[in-house]
């Protein structure tokens, strides 16, 4: 396999808004279908594979992270690999005390909550790096001309763990410190943009083909909050990657998502996004509505779909491609991650099913 060779990737087209160097649009060899968390707890191979590390030393380790995040490639014939990594990874990197506990999420020794706390975050050394950037040169040798989507934390996710200690329901701890202390959740969202930022250019510069900032809590800020607080700083994290190139040589396209972010779906796309990935509340005619028809999308079967009869599933996808096609480009994916009871019969079916769509 040689890898390098993505610019024909039907997927980058469509998130380069479909367009030719000519400027029409260009009509896809096939509907491209990735999806969020597709490896993981649903892959049997995952499973074995994992067994015995424990989830951050599996990210740190280049062969196996490489090995898991070509599994669901291999099974689904997806468009796309997502990198094997999670948004906590910069902290680990940094020093910052966090492990994934099973069963829970991202917990960390010490919670981050007072200005002392914030000016004692340690320096990330840009040489820590080192088993991401071999983790992706690995994967990307081996995918050949299927792109890689590295990715990162948005600033107000990855702080909503820092602050909570823990994975929480309303983030009270990260949303109560705006108003509280406004400077320091500043600093605090400041540094927590510039790991995710530069966690998002290592993956560039060892090869991934495009990037994807999660803020997947977004959507528990009001507008005025997210404009005034959490925006500068996405856009502070997209900075570290704009304009940066792709294997192709153009420059790397970027996804924003996150989930209950209909009400701020145009403030995403305006912190540096190239494409919007919208959750499965919005339908994506709407989305395009409140985003301009120029912006191409990602999204948004609901997963709440995936243990539904055949039929209903299949009406389902039929219909969120229907809702898309508005758009300057669509790429198919889950309007959140995939749940790890899920049958992966199933979702290979559905990428079968996409994949059978005169694009
Ligand atoms: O295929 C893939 O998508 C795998 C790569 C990946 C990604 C993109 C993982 C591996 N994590 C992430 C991002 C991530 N991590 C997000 C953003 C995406 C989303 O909203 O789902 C978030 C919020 C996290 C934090 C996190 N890590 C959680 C959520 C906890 C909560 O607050 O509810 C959990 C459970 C993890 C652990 C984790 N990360 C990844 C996997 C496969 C797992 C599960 C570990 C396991 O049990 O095997």
């Amino acid at each position: 396999l040689v890898r390098g060779l993505t610019s024909d990737s039907a997927l980058l087209n469509q998130y380069r808004g479909s367009r030719t160097s000519t400027g029409a649009v260009a009509k896809p060899e096939r509907r491209p279908v990735w999806f969020m968390r597709q490896a993981g707890r649903s892959l049997p191979e995952y499973r074995r594979l994992r067994e015995g590390t424990s989830m951050l030393d599996s990210c740190l380790n280049p062969e196996l992270a490489s090995e898991i995040t070509l599994q669901p490639v291999r099974r689904h014939d997806v468009d796309a690999a997502i990198f094997f990594s999670d948004i906590v990874i910069p902290l680990r990197l940094a020093g910052v005390g966090v492990e994934i506990k099973p069963g829970v999420g991202p917990v960390l020794d010490s919670p981050v909550r007072t200005a002392a706390d914030v000016a004692a975050l340690p320096e990330l050394d840009d040489a820590a790096f080192a088993p991401i950037t071999e983790a992706i040169q690995r994967t990307t040798a081996e995918l050949g001309r299927i792109p890689l989507i590295g990715f990162a934390g948005a600033p107000f996710t990855l702080a909503a763990y820092m602050v909570e200690g823990r994975p929480s329901r309303d983030h009270l701890g990260p949303r109560a410190m705006m108003h509280a202390d406004p400077d320091t959740w500043s600093a605090l969202a400041g540094w927590a943009a510039d790991v995710s930022g530069r966690f998002m250019r290592a993956q560039l510069m060892a090869g991934a083909s495009a990037a994807q900032l999660f803020d997947s809590w977004a959507g528990s800020l009001g507008r005025n909050d997210y404009q005034r607080h959490v925006l500068p700083h996405s856009a502070a994290a997209f900075s570290h990657v704009s304009g940066v190139g792709a294997a192709d040589g153009a420059s790397a396209p970027l996804v924003h998502f996150g989930t209950g972010t209909s009400e701020v779906l145009d403030l995403l796309k305006t912190a540096g996004a190239d494409v919007v990935g919208v959750d499965y509340r919005l339908h994506l005619a709407e989305a395009t509505r409140r985003l301009g028809a120029d912006t191409p999308l990602q999204g948004n079967i609901d997963p709440a779909f995936l243990t539904a009869d055949w039929p209903v599933l299949e009406a389902h996808v039929r219909e969120v491609i229907d809702a898309g096609s508005g758009a300057a480009g669509h790429v198919l994916n889950l309007g959140h991650g995939v749940p790890p009871e899920t049958d992966p019969a199933v979702l290979t079916r559905v990428v079968e099913l996409i994949h059978s769509i005169d694009p």
